[in-house]
């Protein structure tokens, strides 16, 4: 029976890998644990159902506190793998094996984070061998983000993480999410788009950043759900919004046209190629144009054949004869 209660507790410690998000961190001071951030209905234990209401804000209520800050400022939402915070703990902020990307939403409060409210403002998915989740775990657990220029109000915000280590299966990713509650302060101008989406609808089991491999060097990964708000990317300085939003666009285009070039020397280069595997076909016939083998004819002769036929050493004849022999 010690055997067995060793075994139920291994296992415990095998799935309660996970991780939760904590409090908020703002001009690097933490506010306090679940101040302003809703507690999880589940603990720390991941959605594995993404149409679940769950994925909303992983079966939190809504509490009156919230923290403040400044449009376009920055705002930081510290994770851990145990609530209370395990200090020393191996597998915090959470399990290094729980490879995925990290993501943030953005909804107004008032909106309860139900139906097609929520904005993407923030993804960080695979960059070479990174994950975003490598990246929280050197950060200890802080998510750092850019806080859009928004306009005053209350929102609700809601990183979340995706662990993809079983996630070659359908209905096997873990998702990991929260809400914290906050008050932006301000001049800022921008809107969050009328229509966003409802978060047990924003992905598909199946969708090729939820249903992924990461094992075996994968470096390419599309982060599944809606893009990030473009006012989101430009957000981050304090002044008009409208600026750096145009700013930014003309350099897409710039970076984008940049590869564009560089296919046209390679498609230059592509007919070359063929026209050099042509005159290697050619060799072929002069094998058969040599001294030609009779309709009928002796050992003797085919060898001899063979000889001038090969053009070479009578070892690779014989080589040749010998297992014409078999
Ligand atoms: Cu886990």
């Amino acid at each position: 029976m010690f055997t067995k209660t060793a075994i139920i507790l291994a296992a415990a410690n095998l799935t309660a890998a996970h991780t939760t998000f904590q409090s908020f961190v703002i001009d690097g001071k933490d506010q306090g644990q679940h101040f302003a951030v809703q507690t999880p209905s589940n603990g720390n234990n991941p959605i594995l159902d993404v149409t679940s209401t769950a994925m909303i804000c992983n079966g939190g209520k809504a509490t009156s506190d919230q923290v403040e800050v400044a449009a376009g400022s920055k705002l930081g939402m510290q994770w851990h793998h145990n609530d209370p915070a395990s200090a020393g703990d191996g597998d915090d902020p959470i399990a290094p094996s729980h490879k995925g990307p990290v993501m943030v939403y953005i909804a107004k409060a008032d909106t309860n984070g139900e139906g097609a409210v929520w904005t993407k403002i923030y993804e960080d998915g695979l960059t070479g061998s990174k994950w975003g989740v490598d990246n929280l775990i050197s950060s200890k657990g802080l998510l750092e983000i850019d806080l859009p220029n928004l306009e005053a109000g209350d929102y609700l915000i809601r990183p979340e993480m995706i662990g993809l280590h079983e996630a070659s299966a359908e209905g096997k990713a873990q998702f990991y999410n929260g809400c914290g509650q906050i008050k932006v302060t301000g001049s800022g101008s921008a809107a969050l788009p009328a229509t966003g989406v409802d978060m047990t609808k924003a992905y598909k089991a199946t969708d090729p950043g939820v249903m992924f491999n990461i094992y075996g060097g994968a470096t390419d990964y599309t982060v599944p759900g809606p893009k990030v708000w473009d006012a989101a990317t430009a957000g981050s300085a304090p002044s008009t919004p409208s600026k750096p939003v145009e700013s930014a666009a003309p350099s897409t285009p710039a970076s984008s046209a940049a590869p564009s070039a560089t296919p046209s020397p390679v498609e230059s280069a592509a007919p070359s190629a063929p026209s050099a595997t042509k005159p290697a076909a050619t060799p072929a016939p002069s094998t058969g144009s040599g001294s030609a083998l009779p309709e009928t004819f002796t050992i003797e002769q085919f060898i001899q054949w063979l000889k001038t036929a090969t053009g070479s050493s009578a070892s690779k004849a014989r080589r040749h004869a010998r297992a014409f022999n078999l």
